[in-house]
């Protein structure tokens, strides 16, 4: 038997020097605390070991050192094994579980989808087959649930049994009725036309396809006046446009210019006037729009709207633009549009007849005059008889 006392500041730094020196196999025989010459507190620790142990323990160190890295490492890997398997079936379960939550998910959004479907044609159910499949094309046309309903309950009354290509001829019929419609621009004497909007509503592009019509088809005598002065090159392209078509073309800095050149030019048919983009909300610029289109004599004040903004910033914009006299208004981009219900509601409530639809921008082909018949067939279009604008417009000038 060995025996050994080690003094050391911690038992833990005992316990460590004892198994550093003579190995697992040592046995402590007695603890307790002692003072070193600075008057220190240290532990004292007595441990002992059988000289047989550590010879055995000696040898086994020896052949463990011996040993191949490859040996020594199998352990190793065997542990490793047991952690990876451990792993995987955790990740298995993991799997499992993203799986359930992934068809869970899935099966929440197809609810969802259901619900919605339900709840936007609610109504469906209880109507006809007939006037079930119009009630969700007049809804998928963007034309309100209370609109809707009226239009549906309007028909039903006239004949309960109608058939669906009656019905929809019908509700077309009902909902462009009170739609004011003003197209003609040809039949009129000496006209000033000013075009107002907000910021890239379609204004330039508009008024140079109506001025171009106006002097090919129409025969007038057009001339065009830019008042764009808010933005560089405002009125470039306008002015291009007028040099390739051969329409006078002049550029304005102020409403007193402008006055004078309309008196000067007396002579003309039309003069169309383009005016600067501004923003509904800004008023000291609409006010400044407002001094050129007064200034300018203007008898025609065209609002030009575009027709995929939001209901909620179309009613802001043509509430503002009512107080400045706008006489019609043009909807643009038509064929940026999912559906053109919404806006003509909009239109209908605030009864500001409606003068042309512009479709696309090729010049001066996407823009047509609107007839009735064709605004109903546009905002409530037969989802098995898709027709396009350009084929419905076809040469209506
Ligand atoms: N798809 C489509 N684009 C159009 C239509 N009308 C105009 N645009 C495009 O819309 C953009 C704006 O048109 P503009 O005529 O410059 O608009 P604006 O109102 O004069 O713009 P500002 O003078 O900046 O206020 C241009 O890229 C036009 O080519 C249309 O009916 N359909
Ligand atoms: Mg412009």
């Amino acid at each position: 038997m060995k025996i050994k006392k080690y003094i050391e500041k911690s038992f833990n730094d005992g316990k460590k020097k004892i198994l550093s020196d003579l190995g697992e196999d040592a046995i402590i025989l007695s603890t307790r605390t002692v003072q070193d010459k600075d008057g220190q507190s240290m532990v004292e620790i007595v441990a002992a070991i059988d000289e047989k142990d550590m010879k055995k323990q000696q040898e086994q160190q020896t052949q463990t050192a011996k040993r191949p890295v490859k040996d020594k490492l199998s352990g190793l890997d065997a542990i490793l094994n047991m952690a990876n398997q451990k792993k995987e079936s955790e990740n298995k379960v993991t799997n499992y579980q993203n799986q359930d939550v992934y068809g869970e998910v899935l099966g929440i959004k197809s609810e969802l989808r259901d619900l919605k479907e339900i709840l936007k044609y609610k109504f469906a159910s209880s109507l006809n087959d007939n006037f079930s499949r119009i009630y969700k094309i007049l809804i998928d046309s963007g034309i309100n649930e209370k609109t809707t309903l009226k239009l549906i309950s309007d028909i039903s009354a006239t004949d309960p049994n109608m058939s669906y290509e009656d019905a929809l001829v019908a509700v077309r019929s009902i909902f462009v009725s009170d739609l004011k419609i003003n197209s003609s621009i040809q039949n009129k004497e000496k006209q000033v036309i000013s075009f107002v909007g907000v910021t890239g509503s379609g204004k330039t592009m508009t008024l140079i396809k109506l001025a171009i019509i106006s002097k090919l088809i129409w025969s007038k005598k057009v001339m065009i006046i830019s008042t764009d002065t808010k933005k560089i090159g405002g009125a470039d392209q306008l002015e291009t446009y007028s040099s390739i078509s051969t329409i006078p073309f002049k550029k304005v800095d102020s409403p007193k210019e402008i006055k004078k050149i309309v008196s000067e030019n007396e002579e003309f048919d039309i003069i169309f006037v383009d005016t600067a983009g501004v923003s509904q909300k800004n008023q000291k610029d609409m006010f400044e729009v407002m001094d050129y289109v007064k200034a300018a004599k203007s008898n025609r004040i065209i609002l030009v709207q575009n027709s995929t903004t939001n209901e909620k910033t179309m009613k802001d914009i043509i509430e503002r633009y009512i107080p400045m006299s706008i006489t019609d208004i043009i909807l643009t981009k038509v064929d940026e549009a999912e559906s053109i219900g919404e806006c003509l509601s909009i239109i209908k409530e605030y009864k500001v007849p409606l003068s042309f639809l512009t479709y696309g921008q090729s010049v001066p082909d996407d823009i047509a005059p609107l007839t009735k018949e064709k605004l109903g067939i546009m905002a409530i279009p037969d989802p098995k008889n898709k027709i396009t604008f350009s084929t419905l417009f076809k040469e209506d000038f």
